[in-house]
């Protein structure tokens, strides 16, 4: 009988065990350091009824050397064919966004940013010069909608504009245009000038330590500005995995590809024999990103849900159309509170 009793409650206790480890966890939770994605993704996950989002984020990008197609090039080479070729530029932005969740399924955003953009660049006859420009860029605004949540996955669907806010006309003194401002090229506006549609569908998948999600996106752009040109439409692949190496860190690896299409109309206060960065044959790539990061979040207490975030990505791979300064890395900073 002692037998029968002891075998009943080691059974007992095992069923108790096992239903402990096998029921952990159902639902997807962003309350852990993945629970977002790398810091360079957007619109990567929503949040809970009446929750609110703060996200300020710092995004440096440096571009240096000239490539044609895959191939690099000398300046000397770009210069047979232009005045002025550009040798290296930086773009830095300070980006703030606000997130609300009116209900479980559906999450508002809004997003402003400033950016600053500087151009190193070379005339035929040797001297170089360098451009500056800054001011506000485009507001995003978006709404997420939950399409389906279970067995810790998810899947939501992006939909949202941007509007022009970012300046088209954007001046600076060159030596050719001393002491009087020229017009700046395409890549040193501020903005598209365009409305824009951004889409994209985002799935998620937790484990215990690992996570995982991918990304697909777009945005479209239609008709034409008030400069006459529209800037190429854009489709990204984004995928990513994260461990979770405490309940406040985990480290992530991503991998996105990107197609970007050609600029479509010309600038008529834009001469493209003057200059490579002012010829839209010279616009449009097709490339593939690989980024590293890092995601803390403050698991407990007064500051609970205070998220900083890392990511250094940099191209493995780059197709540049026309003659084009070669993509180097990105890094991006972010700091969010949510509550
Ligand atoms: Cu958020």
């Amino acid at each position: 009988m002692k037998k029968y009793l002891t075998a009943l409650l080691a059974m007992t206790t095992l069923l108790l065990c096992a239903q402990e480890n096998t029921n952990p966890q159902t639902q997807w939770t962003d309350e852990r350091p993945d629970g977002h994605g790398p810091i360079s993704v957007v619109g990567d996950h929503m949040h809970q009824k009446g929750e609110w989002m703060f996200n300020i984020e710092y995004v440096h990008s440096y571009m240096e050397g000239l490539q044609m197609g895959n191939q690099e090039i000398s300046p000397a080479k770009a210069l047979d064919k232009y005045m002025v070729v550009p040798e290296k530029m930086t773009m830095d932005m300070q980006m703030l966004a606000a997130m609300y969740a009116p209900s479980d399924k559906l999450t508002l955003m809004a997003m402003t940013m400033y950016m600053t953009m500087d151009m190193d660049l070379l005339m035929r006859n040797g001297n170089p010069f360098n451009v500056r420009s800054s001011g506000i860029g485009d507001t995003q605004l978006a709404g997420l909608l939950k399409i389906w949540d279970g067995n810790r996955q998810t899947l939501h669907g992006l939909l949202g504009f941007s509007l022009p806010t970012g300046s088209i006309q954007k001046k600076d003194v060159t030596p050719m245009s001393a002491p009087g401002e020229a017009k700046l090229p395409y890549g040193m506006q501020m903005g598209s000038g365009t409305y824009d549609g951004n889409l994209s569908l985002t799935y998620l998948g937790q484990g215990n330590l690992f996570s995982w999600g991918s990304q697909l996106s777009g945005i479209l752009r239609f008709g034409q500005n008030d400069r006459d040109y529209r800037l190429g439409n854009q489709l990204h692949l984004n995928n990513w995995l994260a461990y979770k190496t405490a309940d406040w860190l985990s480290f992530s690896g991503r991998l996105e590809w990107t197609a970007i299409g050609s600029i479509k109309g010309v600038d008529p206060n834009l001469n493209p024999i003057m200059s490579a960065t002012a010829d839209t044959d010279n616009s449009g790539e097709t490339l593939i990103n690989a980024g590293l990061g890092f995601n803390t979040r403050v698991p407990k207490g007064t500051l609970e849900d205070l998220r900083f975030a890392f990511e250094y990505a940099f191209p493995i791979y780059q197709n540049l159309y026309g003659v084009q300064l070669k993509n180097k890395r990105v890094f991006t900073l972010g700091l969010q509170y949510s509550f």
